[in-house]
């Protein structure tokens, strides 16, 4: 069949609008008539060519939200119809990792998703002859997509693609990182770096689990009102702080940030984060992805006592299990989207969301097909 798409042909080039080929579902796939995307920063990080996995041409986008059209064969578990969510971090619940319930990165098809592929190796796009690269497994830049079933969470009908295509990305990561890697608990005093897409979920989470102080960190001054509104308590600019913007943190928060969640992918901030924490006990989550050859330092003395450094991806969230709760979550007005999509765009004019993201305007943009 045809569909439109937005191709990367080349790092650092804006996004093309083509008509592309799409093959049908192979086994253990399933096509996906894609109704909503939301623009995630690591959509630019790898459109930018900072990505060391970044392959190009390539369809960006993985934070979608469509309906399912055709099944491939021996697909049982999702039929033509249901409303689907793409999983950059597939659920096979058979693998060796998603069997030790000690985390959420499955690695039944990590190695051709990685390699812009599906799992048998081959991608469903192309021009002409030229086959395109699938990204993230989801390509959601894309008003058709062919996935494995495995990296589909099947969601309630009556949720609106145009905000739960957030939970695909930036919501789950964000009340994630919180809920499932952090395990944050009432009165812990929360420090986050960097109040975007990711951040100001952290906020929600944070404010969910019952923390105290929650303070958040952004040279973007417009982004306090946002965050005040999802649970800040205290906004800090860095610009505006004089002296160490460390010891400011551990003085405000009375000792040091029980949690701190790095939320920007700028290996300075992972290490302020990591130093505010509190002696002893205090616990940073990085979430920023950062650049091909950057690398994270501190003094080891850091950790030696006792403050602990972790990673978190979507969130810590198992996709077919957890994805489908964060939908009821938002139906039920447990959790808070709207205000977060704060541009819609057609599909045509998908850079404009690139560079809203620049500015600092924009929270989410939303495309809609
Ligand atoms: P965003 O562009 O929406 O937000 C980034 C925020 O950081 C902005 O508010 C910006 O003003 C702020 N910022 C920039 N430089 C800063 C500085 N020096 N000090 C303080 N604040 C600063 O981006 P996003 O969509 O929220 O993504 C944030 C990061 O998380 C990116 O690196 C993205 O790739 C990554 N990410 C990771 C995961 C994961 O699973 N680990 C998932 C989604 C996104
Ligand atoms: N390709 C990058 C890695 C980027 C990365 O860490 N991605 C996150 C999701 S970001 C979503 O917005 C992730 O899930 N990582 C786990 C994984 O298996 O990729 C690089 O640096 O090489
Ligand atoms: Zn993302």
């Amino acid at each position: 069949m045809k569909t439109r798409a937005a191709v990367a042909y080349e790092a650092g080039k804006p996004l093309v609008i083509e008509t592309v080929e799409l093959d049908g579902p192979r086994a253990g796939e399933v096509l996906v008539e894609m109704k909503a995307t939301g623009v995630c920063h690591t959509d630019e990080f790898t459109r930018s060519g900072a990505d060391p996995e970044g392959l190009f041409p390539v369809i960006l986008g993985h934070e979608g939200a469509g309906v399912v059209l055709e099944v491939g064969a021996g697909v049982t578990s999702l039929k033509p119809g249901d409303h689907v969510i793409p999983l950059y971090t597939p659920e096979c619940r058979g693998c060796k990792s998603c069997l030790s319930r000690k985390t959420n990165l499955c690695t039944a098809i990590r190695a051709t998703q990685g390699k812009g592929l599906m799992p048998d190796g081959s991608s469903r796009f192309r021009i002409g002859k030229t086959p395109i690269h699938h990204y993230m497994g989801c390509s959601t830049f894309a008003q058709h997509s062919v996935l494995p079933e495995i990296a589909l969470a099947r969601v309630r009908p009556d949720a609106p693609f145009d905000k739960i295509c957030y939970i695909g990305c930036g919501v789950t990561t964000g009340i994630g990182a919180v809920i499932y890697t952090a395990k944050v608990e009432p009165g812990a005093n929360v420090v986050v770096f960097g109040l975007g897409g990711i951040g100001l979920n952290v906020i929600q989470g944070a404010r969910m689990a019952g923390a105290d102080k929650i303070i958040g960190v952004d040279i973007n001054p417009a982004r306090e009102h946002m965050a005040r509104h999802f649970g800040l308590t205290h906004f800090v600019n860095p610009t505006e702080v004089e002296g160490d913007l460390v010891a400011y943190l551990v003085e405000l928060t009375g000792g040091g940030a029980d949690y701190s969640f790095e939320c920007v992918g700028n290996t300075k901030l992972m290490r302020q984060a990591l130093e505010c924490c509190h002696r002893g006990w205090g616990v940073s989550v990085v979430i920023g992805v950062a650049g091909s050859g950057q690398e994270i330092a501190t003094r080891p003395f850091q950790l030696v006592t006792g403050r602990v450094w972790k990673g978190s991806a979507f969130g810590g969230a198992r996709g077919r299990t957890d994805v489908p709760k964060i939908v009821d979550w938002y139906m039920e007005r447990k959790i808070e989207i709207d205000p977060l999509i704060t541009h819609k765009l057609p599909l045509e004019r998908i850079n404009e969301a690139f560079e809203l993201m620049h500015s600092g305007e924009s929270i989410r943009t939303v495309v809609e097909f």
